[in-house]
């Protein structure tokens, strides 16, 4: 029997995670997703073109690769319709080599209001959601009434809609939200009948016999470790398990099938939406990293905060995760930096330390502790073979501390742009 491996961002997400499956896939038959929706942005480059996937498993760019959108993926139509169109020009076999679950969960137009009225409603107290009607679909499915792709096959499919969406529209009419039902209901209605087109199956069955057929599988998680709903910071997370155990979940895979587990990270921190953050830099530093490492949402064009490493949210997620290999993204952009930070413990309020993450840290504020090391000075997107000593120091630095091996670094957006050191 072969395994199922599987990557994930270690922070708040937007580590990297579209160019390393990218780089990965060609091990792989077969890429999927198990968490999330359109909330995620996947971000692929090559041969100069720019690519962002969505709800799109990244493996759809390999002639071969099969992709999956698994069970625990929250889908909106409507943004997967417009994602196929995007991807027409590319030539790909798109409705041979996707394969969508049945049991995967539908945002329906009225999950993106109720994500805008909520939002609204909390006010400062606001999650930063991405809008996308994450939070409310998954709320309908823990709460057992909502809509899955499967049922888009059955004959009162129109009937259940409106029971659903009579429930959302009694909701919105105590918030002060405006919209135009019949031309939502249209627009959806039409993506409906396009996913229709789509290979619609039960996916735990098409992934657990391609795993006794030899078939080598790649999970790929969306968002980040630290944006878990029971691991991340609680209520700033989004809302499903983004860890390696939601692969097990998100696709009908038994524990023990789960081989690698990929854990990528950015050479630095950043961080969209509201939520602690305690390496968080708001002074020029952080507004240089932002602008040398383009740090932009690909969903949502939000301005990312940013900041130097964090070593014990690392921790917390490799613990959590049960890494067994590091992937180190983004060293390139540290490369402006004279002298490199690494946060390696928190000081709280009563002035004792710590490298665990608190529970109050959602409340509190947490002073990092740094240690400094030397930058590099090169830039490394031009340097393709070797890595400047300084790197490789930073690179060891943060392996003892971690305790797992930094086995692939990328030294820009580009497939090429990727060392391995294993
Ligand atoms: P949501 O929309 O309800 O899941 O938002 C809840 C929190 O999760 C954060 N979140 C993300 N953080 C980073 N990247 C994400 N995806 C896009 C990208 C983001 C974008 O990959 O670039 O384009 O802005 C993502 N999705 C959700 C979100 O900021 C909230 O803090
Ligand atoms: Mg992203």
């Amino acid at each position: 029997m072969s395994k199922v491996d599987v990557l994930l961002g270690l922070q708040w997400g937007d580590e990297g995670k579209g160019k390393i499956v990218d780089v990965l896939a060609p091990k792989y038959d077969v890429v999927a997703r198990f968490q999330g929706g359109p909330n995620a942005g996947h971000t692929l480059e090559f041969d100069g073109i720019k690519h962002v996937l969505h709800q799109i498993p990244s493996g759809i760019f390999r002639e071969t690769t099969r992709n999956v959108i698994g069970n625990g993926v929250v889908l909106d139509a409507v943004i997967f319709k417009a994602e196929i169109d995007k991807l027409a020009k590319f030539n790909l076999n798109v409705r041979k080599n996707l394969f969508i679950s049945k049991k995967a969960t539908l945002i329906l137009p009225t999950h993106r209001l109720l994500d805008a009225a909520y939002e609204k409603a909390k006010g400062e107290n606001k999650i930063g959601s991405t809008l996308k009607g994450i939070g409310p679909t998954y709320q309908d499915k823990i709460g057992r009434q909502g809509l899955r792709v499967g049922d888009i096959l059955s004959a009162d499919f129109k009937d259940r809609l409106k029971r659903l969406t009579d429930v959302h529209f009694k909701i919105l009419k105590d918030h002060d939200v405006t919209y135009n039902w019949a031309e939502l209901e249209a627009q959806f209605l039409d993506a409906v009948q396009f996913l229709k087109e789509f290979n619609l199956i039960e996916s735990e069955y098409f992934l657990n016999r391609e795993l006794k057929a030899g078939s080598s599988i790649l999970a790929e998680g969306a968002q980040g470790a630290l944006l878990d709903i029971d691991f991340g910071s609680y209520p700033f997370v989004t809302s499903s398990s983004t860890v390696t155990a939601g692969a097990c979940t998100g696709l009908g895979i038994a524990p023990r099938h789960v081989g690698e587990v990929y854990g990528i990270f950015k050479a630095y921190s950043t961080r969209v939406g509201s939520g602690p953050f305690p390496t968080e830099l708001l002074d020029t530093d952080g507004e240089a990293m932002r602008k040398e490492g383009n740090e932009f949402g690909s969903t949502t064009g939000r301005a990312r905060r940013c900041g130097w490493i964090d070593l014990p949210a690392l921790k917390y997620s490799i613990m959590i995760n049960g890494v067994t290999q590091l992937l180190m993204m983004k060293a390139d952009v540290l490369s402006i930096f004279p002298t490199i930070k690494v946060c390696t413990h928190y000081e709280l309020n009563d002035g004792s330390v710590t490298d665990m993450i608190p529970y109050e840290i959602v409340h509190e504020k947490i002073s990092p502790v740094y240690t400094e090391l030397k930058g590099w000075g090169t830039d490394l997107r031009k340097s393709k073979e070797s890595l400047p000593s300084e790197l490789n120091d930073y690179i060891k630095f943060l392996e003892t501390e971690l305790n797992v091996p930094i086995t692939l670094v990328s030294t820009g957006p580009d497939r090429t742009q990727t060392i391995h050191r294993s």
